[in-house]
């Protein structure tokens, strides 16, 4: 005689398929304007599903990859408006798993990009194991949903055609605005070099990385990888840095030393908001 075990335990939930690589809801080419007056009680209202601190998960399938997306940010609150505004809809329909993060310098002194995206990178992976970092300009918005926000089998540039370039990338090795590299990739390249101070540099140096390491940029088709760049006036303490040129010829030299592995900075203040994370930070200052 054999008694069956006692099943009294509840039926664990069907397993969700995985999340289609075409998702079916993108509507395509999407119409992008500034000049509407934008509030976060809007933005708040238009996303009810964002759970607090900027994270959404698809409830119908089951994501490829957990992206952090990682913003530099210093008195952009109005541009931070549109930017939720436009992208947490997007990656809603491109069945995106996701967490903002807005890493926020203190102080006045001289902006440094790349840093505050290394500190992002860091901040990030104490909430939860992502894979994927896709590090966007707070002023950059895609035109078209087909720009998945996620990881490729090699690093990603998304922002190749912005309406201030005459929707063109700018340079063959241009891979500024928005750029996407899964957590292998990013850890391969030592991370991003925290020794730009200023404007500009920054972007080349992250290609140089990239390539010196034997991976290749991919882009999307240049009719898809259209945004645009809310206007503004240079800010003040983000100067062209007169060094750049100089350094991005020593990339090969700098870059063991220079990134995520010698990164440091003071953490002041972690803030859930509903629609992101807000990471306030001092880096320092140039030497
Ligand atoms: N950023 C800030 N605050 C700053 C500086 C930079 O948040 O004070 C961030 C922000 O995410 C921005 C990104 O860093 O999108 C890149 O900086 P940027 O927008 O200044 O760089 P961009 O090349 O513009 O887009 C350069 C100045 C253009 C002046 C044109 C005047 N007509």
């Amino acid at each position: 005689l054999s008694m069956q075990p006692e099943t009294n335990q509840t039926p664990s939930p069907k397993p969700l398929p995985p999340c289609p690589e075409n998702p079916p809801g993108l509507v395509g080419r999407l119409l992008i304007e500034f000049s509407s007056q934008m509030t976060m009680e809007r933005v708040q209202k238009e996303n009810p599903n964002v759970t607090e601190g900027g994270r959404y998960s698809p409830p119908d399938c089951r994501p490829r990859w957990k992206v952090a997306i990682i913003i530099p940010f210093r008195h952009r609150e109005n541009h931070l408006k549109y930017w939720l505004h436009y992208l947490h809809p997007i990656l809603r329909r491109q069945k995106i798993d996701y967490g903002i993060y807005i890493i926020n310098q203190l102080g006045e002194d001289t902006f440094n990009r790349a840093k505050l995206l290394n500190v992002g990178y860091t901040e990030a992976l104490k909430d939860t194991e992502y894979d994927c970092f896709i590090f966007s300009d707070v002023d950059l918005i895609p035109m078209d949903d087909r720009n998945l926000y996620h990881c490729y089998d090699q690093p990603r540039h998304f922002a190749i055609a912005m309406d201030k370039f005459g929707f063109r990338l700018p340079y063959a090795g241009y891979f500024g605005g928005v750029s996407g590299l899964s957590k292998k990739q990013f850890l391969k390249i030592n991370g991003f070099p925290n020794e730009y101070w200023g404007w500009g540099g920054e972007d080349d140096d992250i290609y140089n990385r990239i390539t010196l390491n034997g991976m290749k940029v991919s882009r999307p088709d240049v009719r898809i990888g259209r945004f645009r760049m809310i206007k503004h006036e240079r800010d003040k303490h983000n100067e062209p840095n007169p060094q750049r040129f100089n350094k991005i010829q020593n990339t090969k030299n700098t870059m063991k030393k220079d990134g995520i592995s010698s990164l440091t900075y003071r953490l002041v203040q972690v803030k859930r908001y509903p629609l992101y994370t807000n990471i306030s930070v001092e880096i320092g200052k140039p030497p």
